[in-house]
């Protein structure tokens, strides 16, 4: 049975956010043809990171990707279609930029594993739980306040 509705979490990193590319990446997930049914920006907590990556927190990068990932705010997104969840990581690419197709989002813009732009669920349970951690329905998130950081990447 095709499950057209199936779900991915997607997530814009403070690279990608603070390189202005999450109007080109969103398009990417438009053109392609899945439907947008989530998303805000929000400056995620520690405590939240290190629940969404707590399967590599055995690993010698996993401090220095909760501190990247809480360098500034990201953009969860929840994308629905057919297939969402591997379609979507084929449209990333390879974990490491290096390994990435062009044509791939993060074969066409990012270079280093450690800023690699952009999250995707690796499996559908993986994305349930994903949607259910950044998504809380019982809960609502606060508004950016775009003045206390923005700046920094324009003016000196
Ligand atoms: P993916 O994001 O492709 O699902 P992952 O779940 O294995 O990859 O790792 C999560 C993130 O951690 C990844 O997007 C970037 C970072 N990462 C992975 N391997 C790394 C490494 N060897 N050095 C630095 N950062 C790494
Ligand atoms: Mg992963």
């Amino acid at each position: 049975m095709a499950d057209n509705k199936e779900r991915t979490f997607i997530m814009i990193k403070p690279d990608g956010v603070q390189r202005g590319l999450v109007g080109k990446i969103i398009q990417r997930f438009e053109e392609k043809g899945f439907k947008l049914v989530a998303m805000k920006m929000v400056w995620p907590t520690e405590e939240l990171l290190k629940k969404h990556y707590a399967d590599l927190a055995a690993r010698p990068f996993f401090p220095g990707l909760v501190k990247y990932m809480s360098s500034g705010p990201v953009v969860p997104m929840v994308w629905e279609g057919l297939d969402s969840v591997k379609t979507g990581r084929k449209m990333l690419g390879e974990t490491n930029p290096k390994d990435s197709a062009p044509g791939t989002i993060r074969g066409d813009f990012c270079i280093q594993v450690g800023r690699n732009i952009i999250h995707g669920s690796d499996s559908v349970e993986s994305a349930k739980h994903e949607i259910g951690l950044w998504f809380p329905e019982d809960k609502k998130e606060g508004v950016i306040d775009w003045a206390s950081w923005a700046e920094k990447w324009i003016y000196e």
